[in-house]
């Protein structure tokens, strides 16, 4: 098998696994970060800070689009603790969360299509749509820093 199937493989393998039993919101922040290590190459190339690779971007778009499903998976109920910077409204509003999240997955699901394509106006216009939609969510949802 080759080096990038494998790594996705146990990319995907060690999600669930590695941190079963840690607190909610320490699994879903950590899920967080590492979709942000995906996404950031992805917005290095868009703002041509760093070269345009075809295979590459797609290969990186598609583990985004994976990873950006992740941290939803641990919002069970009244689930603020430590440094979790979750707001109430999470749970208080969750039909507008959903909404939010929902938009998130769109975009990376655009983005993963454009970067098939491999057109880089609609490359660059489904990027911003992603992060428009972390924006638009942190806004809502995300209070200060602990
Ligand atoms: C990032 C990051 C976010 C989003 C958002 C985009 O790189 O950490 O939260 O992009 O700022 O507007």
């Amino acid at each position: 098998m080759n080096k990038i199937l494998t790594a996705l493989l146990l990319a995907a393998i060690a999600i669930p696994a590695a941190h079963a039993d840690d607190a909610p919101a320490e699994v879903r922040t950590k899920a967080f970060k590492k979709m942000l290590l995906t996404f950031e190459p992805l917005g290095m190339v868009v703002r041509e800070r760093a070269p345009y690779n075809k295979t590459q971007f797609e290969q990186q778009a598609e583990t985004l689009r994976t990873l950006a499903r992740e941290p939803f998976n641990h919002f069970p109920a009244n689930s603020i603790s430590g440094k979790s910077r979750a707001k109430p409204e999470i749970w208080s509003q969750p039909a507008k969360f959903q909404a939010n999240r929902d938009a998130l997955l769109k975009a990376t699901d655009n983005l993963a299509a454009a970067a098939k394509s491999g057109d880089l106006a609609s490359i660059k216009k489904s990027y911003g749509q992603v992060a428009q939609s972390c924006k638009t969510c942190h806004d809502a949802f995300r209070g200060p820093e602990k």
